[in-house]
C-alpha cells in the first residue's frame, strides 16, 4: 500500500528528487518506513536514486512488466482482471493451472520476467531469459466444447501476429500451428493446454513466449539458427508495457468474438497472416513424415497438406517450411 503510494509520487516525478520527508509526510509515516519501501522498490527493479540531502528520485520509468505499471494500462474487461506477477517462476503455464485449478476467474494472467523452466510442447525446453521478453500465461473458461479448444492456438497466433505488427513495424507471420516467425526464425511460441471433461472444458491456458529484447549475442548458440526477437528484427529496442498491452487487447477482442460468432473469423484472420500456406513443407506427425504442398487450414484448424500420396489432414505434429 505505502510502496504503490511512494511509487506513484515518484513516478509523478519522474527524474526529480522527492525528499523523504515530504513522501513520509504525504503518507503519515516515518522517514525510515519510507527509505525501507524505497529499498524494496530497489530490489524489485525500480531504478531510484537516493541522496541524504535530496532524497529519492526515480531516474527513468521501468520497462517491467508488474502489475502497478500494467493494470492502470489495461483497457481490458476480462483478461488481467486478476494478474500474478513473479520475478522469477519455473513456467507460467504450471502456475496458471495451479490457479485455474483452485478455482481463479477466467482471463487469470501470470506474468514473469524470467521462467527457470519455461516449457514448449513435448517437454521441449524454452529459452525466457530476464527482463528480456514477455513470458506469460491467461487462463480462459470457454463455452464452447473440447473439440474447439485446438483453435484457441490459431486465435493467440491471430492476435500476437496483429499486435506485434501493430507496435514493432516488423514483417512477421503465422506459422501452423503455434509459431510466429520472422524472417525464417521464430519470434513467439504459443502453448495450449486444456482440462476438460468429456463434452465441457473445465480451463484452457494459453502460454505465450515473445522474444522482445533480446540481443543476438544472447541467444544461446544452439537456437542461433532457429530464434529472433524483435529488437533484432527491428533494430532497436520496443517497450515490452506497450507491446503487452496491445496483445491483450487483441487477444480478448478476438475471444469475445469468438464466444459470440465462432472461429469463422479467426480461421480466415490466420490464412490471411500465415506463412504456412502456399508452402512446401516438412511434416513429422506423431505417427509418420512426409513432404507436401499446405493448401489450406479446414474448419477444425487441421493443416491440409497435398502430397503425392493424396490429402493429408494434420491435427498435430511439427511442420517446418521448405526454402523457396
Ligand atoms: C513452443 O513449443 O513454441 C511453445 C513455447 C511456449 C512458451 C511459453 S512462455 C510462457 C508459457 N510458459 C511456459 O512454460 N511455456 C509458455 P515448440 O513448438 O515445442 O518449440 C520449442 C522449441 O523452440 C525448442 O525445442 C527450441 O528448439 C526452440 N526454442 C526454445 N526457446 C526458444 C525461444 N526463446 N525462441 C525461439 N525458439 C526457442
Amino acid at each position: 500500500m505505502n510502496r504503490s503510494a511512494i511509487l506513484d509520487m515518484l513516478r509523478s516525478r519522474t527524474g526529480q528528487f522527492v525528499s523523504g520527508e515530504e513522501l513520509g509526510r504525504q503518507l503519515n509515516i516515518s522517514r525510515t518506513a519510507v527509505s525501507k519501501q524505497i529499498q524494496k522498490l530497489r530490489q524489485s527493479g525500480y531504478d531510484i536514486e537516493s541522496t541524504v540531502s535530496q532524497g529519492h528520485r526515480l531516474r527513468r520509468l521501468p520497462d517491467l512488466l508488474r502489475p502497478e505499471e500494467v493494470c492502470p494500462r489495461l483497457t481490458t474487461r476480462i483478461l488481467g482482471g486478476e494478474l500474478h506477477y513473479f520475478t522469477e517462476i519455473g513456467s507460467t503455464n504450471d502456475e496458471a493451472k495451479k490457479c485455474a485449478v483452485a478455482g481463479c476467474p477466467e482471463g487469470t494472467l501470470i506474468i514473469t520476467e524470467a521462467q527457470q523452466g519455461g516449457r514448449g510442447r513435448l517437454s521441449r525446453g524454452w529459452f525466457s531469459p530476464m527482463g528480456k521478453g514477455i513470458w506469460m500465461s491467461a487462463v480462459l473458461r470457454p463455452p464452447f466444447p473440447p473439440q474447439e479448444a485446438p483453435k484457441c492456438t490459431l486465435l493467440a497466433a491471430v492476435a500476437l501476429n496483429r499486435a506485434i505488427r501493430e507496435v514493432t513495424g516488423i514483417p512477421c507471420g503465422i506459422k501452423w500451428p503455434n509459431d510466429i516467425l520472422c524472417n525464417g526464425r521464430k519470434l513467439v511460441g504459443i502453448l495450449t493446454e486444456m482440462s476438460a471433461e468429456m463434452d465441457a472444458i473445465n480451463h484452457i491456458v494459453i502460454g505465450m513466449g515473445i522474444n522482445v529484447n533480446i540481443a543476438a549475442e544472447e541467444i544461446p548458440p544452439e537456437l542461433r539458427e532457429i530464434a529472433t526477437s524483435i529488437q533484432i528484427e527491428k533494430g532497436a529496442p520496443v517497450s515490452r508495457l506497450d507491446l503487452l498491452v496491445r496483445i491483450l487487447e487483441c487477444l480478448e477482442e478476438l475471444y469475445l468474438a469468438v464466444r459470440t460468432g465462432g472461429f469463422d473469423a479467426v480461421l480466415s484472420a490466420w490464412r490471411q497472416e500465415s506463412i504456412t500456406l502456399g508452402r512446401l513443407v516438412n511434416v513429422i506427425a506423431p505417427d509418420k513424415s512426409y513432404q507436401g504442398t499446405a493448401l489450406d487450414i479446414d474448419g477444425d484448424g487441421a493443416l491440409l497438406v497435398e502430397t503425392a500420396q493424396g490429402l493429408e489432414r494434420v491435427l498435430a505434429g511439427d511442420v517446418s517450411i521448405r526454402p523457396a
